[in-house]
């Protein structure tokens, strides 16, 4: 519930606000604290304001779902509550305790005293959401505490702990306990000072020394430049600063609100803040009874200590769960013991572990050999090799020793998860956690959802994701799940535009050049050829896959699997990760396309990307028709995290709505009729027809 309340300790007002969970300061909000702070100047039983959160936070900022709708222009925007904040005549001290962000930080700027527990945190994030600070933080922050410290806390957009500004203008003081009191005895003392006529202090009289401004904010925007490309918000805030610091403190605020808006409408940051709640809304399940309980996982075993069961078991250990490793053969079982140790090792060289959490680390891994030794586990995850026969050989043996209630996780990529669950007597407890490779870096974490799988399994597995800092996205049971079956689409097109006449490098170039972390040939390269071909082969095997990619099986035939076997796509040099374009692959797509005898022709790199794109939106739909994902933004969620898809354009499918659905289906429609195309491929899914035909978007909004 929002609310204001007004309370008195003596002659001190204490205004405590609150609008769960993390007091975001929208239209209600600051139309309540607007009412408190009027009420306090005519108040005359009271000679100061102690400003405060009332639930244990103080504010994570401005309500960023107001951002370009009406409600932000309703009643007091932020920037007005905090210069009347500023000018009143009675001192305002603002009591911080757990985060004060954003907005929330502006809002305490903008107070004339500021008290903080220790504990508390403060930062300007805006950056994130590709905005700077817009109620004041680009002018205030840097004459309380120094222009490069503010544009370096402005960049960097990071909660920091307040103990790092304890000895700047920022803090009056910064206490342990007693917040309150010690905010209180700070506001009795200003109201003191002001009887006594001294000046309130406020940020804004406060001059900035600094002797070569254009210096600092040049070296500032070169590396903004470098690190942040395709963001503008870092090179906005930089300007805002020293537009304010050369003209006046008024004048810097008028120039940070026209950046603000201007930001505010750019599609990085529509795509910047369509992202954070995209990440946030993954965690939740529909359907799921609201009073499940999660399980309790205390003990966790990985079957395979390949890189994949490594990967995965790392993910524990860093959590401080403890994991049974557990390999048939003795010699692969110490391999992958010593390639967690090299993983930890790696990381104190670099000085991101100290030899005292990699013993801690190593101390919860137990490689055992035998099934038995894992009986009483709470969580196994199977990682073995990616074929039914062999899982249906660990998940029987598992059935047969696993404790009951313990749940089994397989980390397939493809396979019928309901088929594996189906070679148990305990289908509920049967779940798909598929990890990507490398599965300690990577973020994301697909949740498999069987046809049978029990609402606590999948609580549980959505709370251990949190805890092992992934994001997770639930996935319906189909070939592929949500991410491979699309990228098997956006690989197919990848090579029927070699077909046509593209080289790999042209196709990778391009649609790295559209923001992709690598193209999908190098991709192919890195994660290994042989992958893909193992799943082509079992698909030809079956009849699911007709038409054989003659060129990519050529390629695995030759053995170049990629980086791992020093070729692929591309030619690597020992040691050397650098992509050279191969004669050997030239020879391969050429004589593959005499064999073919189709004409080639050139294809420009808009038409690469949008294939490219539109093929994972069509997709994409198809899996959204089907409800195989519960919503589109996960769909966004599982190409940003997992497949190095542009953070800055939202996700395919974002991308494909700020294109407009009636645009993408046009082009849908043009690629069909291109000589030789798939023409059913190209067929718009009915999804994407209805909502281009009703001018509307994915989410049901107005497109
Ligand atoms: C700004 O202030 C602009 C100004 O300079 C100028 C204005 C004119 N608004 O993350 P969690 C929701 S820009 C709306 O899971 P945690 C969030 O969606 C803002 N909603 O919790 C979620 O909802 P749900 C600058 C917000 O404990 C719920 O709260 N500030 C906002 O892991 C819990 O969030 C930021 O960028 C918001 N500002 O982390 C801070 N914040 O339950 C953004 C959160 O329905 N926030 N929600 O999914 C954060 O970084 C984290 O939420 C925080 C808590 C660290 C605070």
């Amino acid at each position: 519930m929002i609310k204001v309340d007004y309370l008195t300790r003596g002659r001190v007002a204490v205004v405590a606000f609150q609008s769960p969970p993390v007091n975001s300061l929208g239209f209600t909000l600051r139309q309540g604290l607007l009412a408190a702070l009027e009420r306090a100047e005519q108040d005359t039983a009271i000679d100061s304001v102690v400003l405060m959160g009332s639930n244990t936070t103080f504010s994570a900022g401005a309500d960023i779902r107001e951002f370009g709708s009406a409600e932000m222009l309703r009643g007091p925007s932020l920037a007005t509550l905090n210069t009347c904040l500023e000018g009143m005549s009675k001192p305002v001290v603002a009591a911080i305790e757990g985060m004060a962000l954003g907005g929330g930080l502006e809002l305490a700027l903008s107070c004339h005293h500021r008290v903080a527990l220790a504990s508390a945190k403060i930062g300007l994030p805006e950056v994130k959401l590709g905005l700077l600070p817009g109620a004041g933080g680009t002018q205030r922050l840097p004459r309380l505490i120094g222009i490069e410290a503010a544009i370096n806390v402005m960049l960097a957009g990071e909660p920091l702990a307040v103990g790092l500004f304890a000895k700047s203008s920022l803090f009056d003081q910064v206490v342990e306990a007693d917040l309150l009191a010690a905010a209180s005895s700070v506001a009795e003392a200003s109201a003191a000072a002001v009887k006594s006529g001294k000046p309130l202090p406020q940020a804004r009289d406060l001059k900035v020394r600094e002797p070569d401004l254009q210096a600092l904010c040049q070296f500032a925007r070169n590396t903004a430049k470098t690190a942040l490309k395709e963001y503008p918000a870092p090179l906005a805030i930089i300007d805002a600063v020293q537009f304010g610091v050369e003209k006046s403190f008024d004048a810097g605020l008028l120039e940070e609100r026209r950046l603000f808006e201007q930001l505010m409408n750019s599609p990085v940051s529509k795509a910047l803040r369509h992202v954070f709640f995209a990440e946030r809304a993954a965690s939740r399940i529909d359907g799921l009874p609201a009073d499940t309980k999660p399980r309790e996982i205390r003990q966790v075993a990985v079957i395979g200590a390949g890189t994949m069961g490594t990967g995965i078991t790392i993910n524990f250990l860093n959590a401080g769960i403890s994991v049974r490793l557990l390999e048939v053969g003795k010699e692969v079982l110490d391999r992958g013991v010593a390639r967690i140790r090299e993983v930890y090792e790696g990381q104190l060289k670099k000085g991101k572990l100290d030899a005292a959490k990699l013993a801690a680390r190593m101390d919860l891994l137990q490689p055992v050999l035998e099934y038995p030794a894992i009986a009483d586990v709470d969580l196994v995850i199977e990682a073995v090799f990616e074929e039914m026969s062999v899982k249906e050989k660990v998940f029987r043996t598992l059935d047969a020793t696993i404790k009951r209630g313990a749940i089994l996780a397989t980390n397939t990529s493809t396979l019928d998860v309901d088929q594996i669950a189906a070679f148990t007597a305990r289908p509920q407890d049967v779940i798909g956690l598929h990890f990507f490779s490398p599965a300690n870096v990577m973020r994301l974490l697909e949740v498999v959802r069987g046809a049978k799988t029990a609402p606590d399994v999948l609580a549980t597995a959505m709370m251990l994701a949190k805890k092992i800092k992934k994001t997770a996205v639930v996935s319906g049971v189909c070939d592929g799940f949500i991410g491979n079956r699309m990228i098997h689409r956006y690989s197919a097109q990848a090579m029927q535009m070699v077909d046509e006449g593209a080289s790999p490098e042209q196709v990778d170039r391009a649609v790295e050049k559209f923001g992709f972390a690598m193209g999908p040939f190098r991709m192919g390269d890195l994660a290994g050829n042989d992958i893909g071909w193992l799943i082509r082969k079992r698909k030809y095997a079956e009849g699911s896959l007709v038409e054989r990619q003659v060129i990519a099986d050529k390629i695995c035939e030759l053995g170049r699997f990629g980086q791992k076997t020093g070729a692929g796509w591309y030619d690597y040099k020992k040691g050397d990760r650098t992509a050279y374009p191969s004669p050997v692959v030239a020879g391969v797509i050429d004589e593959a396309r005499k064999a073919a005898g189709r004409p080639l022709r050139k294809l420009d790199d808009r038409e690469i990307v949008d294939r490219l794109v539109y093929a994972l939106v069509n997709e994409g739909a198809r899996i959204l028709e089907e409800k195989i994902a519960q919503r589109t933004s996960d769909i966004d969620v599982v190409y940003l995290m997992g497949y190095g898809f542009p953070v800055w354009r939202g996700g395919p499918i974002h991308y494909a709505e700020s294109q407009t659905l009636y645009e993408v289906a046009r082009r849908m429609r043009a690629f069909a009729a291109l000589p030789g195309a798939d023409a059913e491929f190209w067929q718009p899914a009915a999804l994407i027809d209805k909502l281009a035909a009703e001018v509307r978007s994915f989410n049901g909004g107005a497109a």
